[in-house]
């Protein structure tokens, strides 16, 4: 089941082989504890629940430059002068991290892959080029695209936005370079495609047409969907919500927001969300939270995998540890049986003191047991625990009589009133969640 290790002529992360399980007895960190792709939990191997993919952008081309200091990261795939012989060498680390640590997924932006040209032709050209080759590898590999996406908000081209540009020729390079992404990501077999609205807000209300700018990304995102279906692409649209930076208030601020909006302008029997653990922290939010509210509406896409320092409100991208958020997280996905075409992409960054070449796979191994470990977790709670039942019954009022006929909107307000008066005061019902979270801690072990 597992990939074949992909090297191109160079090997990148020399002394470190294909990545094994060894169960949780095991000390060595360049192995998995609990991450055991073929084990069955739930109906399912644990690989088809998690559906790990890589992110280009921060694995293979972030040296951990900030503002305050250039990049420290040793990454020779990136020392060549000429840029589409750049573009060729990171293909092969990053297919040879892929396939060593055995992810089944990948993730990039346009722009990781292959780097911008002259005009906009010759950038879609550069992209073709490096798919032709990015298709080799995967079939050498067996390794697929989870999703490809387009960066319209690096280049200062996209400093006002890109969809929602007050200026209409920057809003045409923007559907200029979604259309050869969405070419790539059809080509590549994609079973999504992603948008992130990096720069589609605002830093000031007062030079800002938000009802213009809102319908412009509607229609962008309408036109993107017919281009999409027109050249065969049968997977899922995903919009990732995130509330600011790079713009103090981005327009696809949460999932509520994204689901009103893909409601109103008829996008959500196409479009699903993507949710981002530290961008849901930083709308003042838990992932769980978004995580439920996204399958309640029925618009859970896809998972970006990563944590925000909780002591300060960046989004930090770190690597997920946090086993409370992993168990949560596999509760709802459990219950909503699982992401459909979605998977977990690491959107997440090394520190920028990890240097050496084995950090990165210590990050992704760490995260993988931390996410196998909620779903066992997750699992045995559902299984073998009092949770589901206590959380029913907190509702069982509903389930029968006078509260299932509320539920079917067939009481008037009028009719519920005099209920009111016949049931008289209600009783005191405890709504236990010290007992809810001790239950949870029972089970992680
Ligand atoms: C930025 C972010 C992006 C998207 C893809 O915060 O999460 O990398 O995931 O554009
Ligand atoms: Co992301």
């Amino acid at each position: 089941m597992s990939n074949d290790v992909i090297l191109g002529k160079t090997e990148y992360f020399p002394g470190i082989s294909k990545i094994s399980f060894e169960g949780t007895e095991s000390k060595n960190v360049l192995a998995f504890r609990y991450y055991d792709e073929n084990k069955v939990v739930a109906g399912k191997k644990m690989r088809d629940h998690f559906r790990f993919a890589a992110a280009y952008w921060h694995s293979f081309c972030n040296d951990g430059a900030d503002p305050f200091g250039p990049g420290t990261r040793p990454m020779p795939w990136l020392n060549n002068s000429n840029p589409m012989q750049k573009a060729k060498d990171k293909l092969d680390a990053a297919f040879e991290f892929i396939s060593k640590l055995g992810l089944p997924y990948y993730c990039f932006h346009d722009r990781d892959l292959a780097p911008e040209g002259k005009d906009v032709n010759e950038s879609a050209d550069n992209l073709k080029t490096l798919a032709v080759l990015a298709l080799e590898k995967q079939k050498q590999s067996g390794v697929k695209l989870l999703w490809g996406t387009a960066n319209v908000f690096s280049h200062p081209r996209y400093m006002n936005g890109a969809a929602t540009n007050p200026d209409f020729s920057v809003v045409t390079h923007a559907a200029a370079q979604v259309k050869a992404a969405l070419d790539a990501t059809v080509y590549l077999g994609g079973e999504n495609y992603v948008f992130w609205g990096g720069r589609e807000g605002y830093f000031s209300l007062l030079n800002t047409n938000t009802k213009r700018e809102i319908e412009h990304l509607a229609t962008f995102l309408q036109k993107a969907r017919d281009y999409g279906r027109k050249i065969g692409f049968k997977g899922t649209f995903l919009i990732e919500p995130k509330p600011m930076e790079p713009t103090k208030h981005q327009y696809d601020f949460d999932v509520a927001t994204v689901v009103a909006f893909l409601n109103k302008y008829n996008l959500a029997d196409d479009f699903k969300i993507n949710i981002e653990n530290n961008h849901a922290t930083l709308a003042q939010h838990t992932f769980a939270h978004e995580i439920q509210l996204a399958a309640d509406a029925d618009l859970l896409g896809s998972l970006d995998i990563n944590q925000g320092d909780p002591h300060n409100g960046w989004d930090t991208d770190e690597f997920m540890i946090n086993i409370y958020d992993a168990v949560y997280a596999m509760l709802i996905l459990l219950q909503n049986n699982g992401l459909g075409t979605g998977g977990m992409n690491f959107d997440a960054k090394l520190r920028r003191n990890s240097t050496d070449a084995e950090d990165l796979f210590i990050a992704h191994i760490s995260s993988m047991d931390t996410l196998a470990r909620g779903l066992l977790i997750a699992d045995d709670i559902l299984k073998n625990s009092k949770f589901l039942a206590l959380r029913n019954t907190r509702y069982k009022s509903f389930d029968s009589g006078d509260g299932k006929r509320f539920e079917k909107g067939e009481l008037s307000l009028e009719e519920l009133k005099n209920l009111a008066v016949s049931l008289g005061e209600p009783a005191q019902i405890s709504g236990k969640q010290e007992k809810f979270e001790l239950l949870i801690n029972q089970y992680i072990k």
